[in-house]
């Protein structure tokens, strides 16, 4: 018996496939790889997105075309018209940006294929491994329950950036030996080799980014005895480097190596709020940290995003709040009790306010 969602897959005859805003590696090999999957097997494939794809991965366009919603009707169209709508790496309304609601409220069956947890209630059928090191890792399986031999070097392409990336290059806690067994299988039945795509994906800035990269990496500021970082990205640094802000992808990563950081966070600041990126190492989880600010993610990589407040008080804000949602040891443990010390000072106060 197939998956309900590979069934209704193969029942359909018009797809469409879309998936988050400011699509990553991982989303676009994985939209891609279905598109090519299913277009081989004879359907009729529209692969739309609410964003453009960052400068890192315009090339993956060249593996098929990807169409950026414009509310045009032959856009609406194609939704209106298909059997199946499916939904990769991402499972909220809002994640899709201008495509949620249209998606959420049109008839065809609604599929989910997705890693990431607690999926939003409205999609007909789901195929939901949060164990998976990627959106591109479900796809290969859904792909090989069916034909692997289908499998030729532009899928595999697309499913090597999907994996590789949404693993930080296959370091991340969720690469598995089965991961590196997927990527050998992928390599060998696409006959790819994995350094092109990591120099078109890694080494292919621009000097603006660099510059960007320059500046942010100033302002990285520790925390609670050197466990915690983050780093700012301010509009002012974005503008005087010269960069967008899409170039400010992977900053987060940098006070992560730091020795004895155990969990990271970049602000962001955009014209309409501040975007939060947590990532942390091993076992501690920021997900809760993440979620407490209205935001989501795995263990160990979330985000947020604050509107209608400074840089300033977001940052103070969050970072005050980790030991809420992070064991940093006992002294740092939140307390409304008043301690000894400000008991001490309030009572030399006496009198004198
Ligand atoms: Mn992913």
């Amino acid at each position: 018996m197939a998956h309900p969602v590979l069934s209704q897959l193969l029942d359909a005859e018009r797809v469409v496939i879309t998936t988050h805003i400011r699509p990553d590696g991982d989303a676009l090999g994985s939209q891609i790889a279905l598109g090519l999957f299913l277009r081989k097997l004879g359907k009729h494939v529209t692969l739309l997105n609410a964003d453009a794809p960052p400068r890192n991965l315009e090339w993956m366009l060249d593996l098929s075309d990807v169409t950026t919603f414009t509310g045009a009707l032959k856009q609406l169209k194609k939704i209106n018209e298909a059997d199946a709508l499916v939904i990769v790496d991402t499972n909220g309304e809002e994640r899709i940006g201008k495509l949620g609601p249209i998606l959420r409220d049109a008839t065809a069956p609604k599929l989910l294929i997705d890693h990431h947890p607690g999926p939003e209630n409205w999609f007909d059928y789901q195929l939901l491994r949060t164990e998976a090191s990627a959106a591109g890792e479900i796809i290969y399986d859904l792909i090989a329950e069916h034909d692997a031999d289908l499998i030729d070097a532009d899928i595999a392409t697309a499913l090597y950036a999907a994996i590789m990336t949404d693993t930080g290059s296959f370091r991340y806690g969720s690469t598995t030996a089965r991961v590196h067994q997927v990527i050998a299988d992928l390599l060998e039945r696409g006959g790819i080799v994995p350094e092109p795509v990591h120099v078109a994906i890694f080494d292919t800035r621009l000097p603006s980014s660099l510059r960007l990269l320059s500046r942010a990496l100033d302002t990285i500021t520790t925390v609670y005895d050197g466990q915690l970082a983050y780093i700012v990205v301010s509009l002012d640094a974005m503008n005087g480097a010269g960069a967008r802000s899409d170039e400010a992808e992977g900053l987060v990563s940098y006070p992560l190596s730091l020795e004895g950081v155990r969990a990271v966070v970049m602000f962001l600041e955009t014209p309409s709020g501040i975007k939060c990126s947590f990532r942390s190492k091993g076992d501690l989880a920021i997900n809760g940290w993440a979620r407490s600010f209205g935001g989501g993610g795995h263990r160990n990589a979330a985000g947020a995003y604050l509107r209608d407040e400074p840089l300033r008080d977001a940052i103070d804000r969050v970072i005050a709040a980790a030991p809420k949602h992070l064991d940093l040891g006992e002294e740092y443990e939140l307390s409304d009790e008043i301690s000894d010390d400000d008991l001490a000072l309030l009572a030399s106060f006496q009198g004198k306010l």
